[in-house]
C-alpha cells in the first residue's frame, strides 16, 4: 500500500505517524509572527527527526467550540511555515484545511497532502486539489465544529461512516483525483460520542476498501480523558496505547503530537502484526 504525494511515494507497508503541527496564536504565543514562525518550523524539522512520516500543518483549530478564521488570517499562519519546511524536509508536508484558498496556496508552497476534516465538501475544494498531484485525506465529521458535540447520533455508527467515506472517495475519483492520492478518516471525536469512537477504533477493518488508507488521530484527545480521566497533558500514555492499538488494527497512519513515542509504538504494533499468521 502506497499513498502518491505529488513527487514523493509514501510507503505504506509499515504504518507510519504524521506529526501534529499546530500554528494558532494559542499554541505559540508571547513573540510575535516572526518568532513564532522560527519556533513552528524548529518544531517540524524536529518531529521529522524523530521519525515522523508526514507533517501536518495546521492554521485553524477545529476543536468543539473554537471560532472561525479569515482566509487571510489562515494563510498568513500556514504559508510560511510550509514553505520553510518543504524546503528544509524530505518528508511530505500536509496541510490542515476546509478553505480551497488555503489548499491552493498551500501546494504552491510546497505541501503534497491535503488535511481536511470537511472531506473536500466545500465548493471548490475537490478542484483545487484536482490537479496538483496532492494527495488527500478525507475525515468523516457529523455536524460542524461549533456544535457538533451537542447531540451526535447514529443509527450503526461504522456503516454510516463508511458509506459517507465510501461517497468521498467515489467524488475525488469522479474530479479526477487518482485512487493512489486518497486516504480516509473516521474523524474520531468529530460529532461521536464515546462509545462511537470505540466502536469506530473497534471496526478500523471495515471502515474502507481495503486499499485505501485509514489514518487514525486520536492523540490526546477528550476520549482517552473520559477513559482515563486525565486532562490534556497527560494523556500521553493513553495516545501511545490507542496508536498502537489502531495501528495493530490496520491503521496506516497515525496523527499524533508526540511523534517519538508514537514512533515507537507503532513499529511494535506493526512488528507483532507481521509476526501472527498470514501477518505479512
Ligand atoms: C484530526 C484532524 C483527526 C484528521 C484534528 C485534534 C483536533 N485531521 N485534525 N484527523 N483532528 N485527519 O488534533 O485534537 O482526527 S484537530
Amino acid at each position: 500500500m502506497h499513498l502518491a504525494c505529488r513527487d514523493t511515494v509514501l510507503d505504506l507497508a509499515e504504518p507510519c505517524v504524521m506529526g501534529v503541527l499546530n500554528v494558532t496564536p494559542d499554541s505559540f504565543s508571547d513573540g510575535g509572527r516572526y518568532a513564532d514562525l522560527a519556533a513552528a518550523v524548529a518544531r517540524g524539522v524536529a518531529m521529522a527527526e524523530e521519525g515522523a512520516a508526514i507533517i501536518d500543518v495546521g492554521g485553524e483549530s477545529t476543536r468543539p467550540g473554537a471560532a472561525a478564521v479569515s482566509v487571510q488570517e489562515e494563510l498568513a499562519r500556514v504559508i510560511p511555515v510550509i514553505e520553510q519546511l518543504a524546503a528544509r524536509l524530505a518528508v511530505p508536508i500536509s496541510v490542515d484545511t476546509s478553505k480551497p484558498a488555503v489548499m491552493s496556496a498551500a501546494i504552491a508552497a510546497g505541501a503534497s497532502l491535503v488535511n481536511d476534516v470537511r472531506a473536500l465538501r466545500e465548493p471548490g475544494a475537490l478542484d483545487a486539489v484536482a490537479g496538483t498531484g496532492a494527495a488527500v485525506c478525507l475525515m468523516h465529521m457529523q455536524g460542524e465544529p461549533r456544535t457538533m458535540q451537542a447531540a451526535p447520533a447514529y443509527d450503526d455508527v461504522v456503516a454510516e461512516v463508511r458509506r459517507f467515506l465510501a461517497g468521498r472517495v467515489e467524488a475525488c475519483v469522479a474530479a479526477g483525483i487518482a485512487r493512489d492520492r486518497i486516504c480516509v478518516d473516521p474523524g474520531i471525536g468529530f460529532g461521536k460520542l464515546p462509545e462511537h469512537n470505540l466502536a469506530l477504533l473497534a471496526g478500523l477493518g471495515r471502515l474502507a476498501d481495503p486499499a485505501i488508507p485509514v489514518l487514525v488521530g486520536v492523540s490526546r484527545k477528550s476520549l482517552i480523558g473520559i477513559i482515563t480521566g486525565r486532562p490534556a497533558a497527560e494523556r500521553l500514555a493513553g495516545s501511545v496505547a490507542f496508536a498502537a492499538l489502531a495501528a495493530s488494527r490496520g491503521a496506516a497512519i497515525i496523527r499524533a503530537h508526540d511523534v517519538a513515542a508514537t514512533v515507537d509504538a507503532v513499529k511494535v504494533a506493526s512488528a507483532l502484526r507481521r509476526a501472527e499468521p498470514g501477518g505479512d
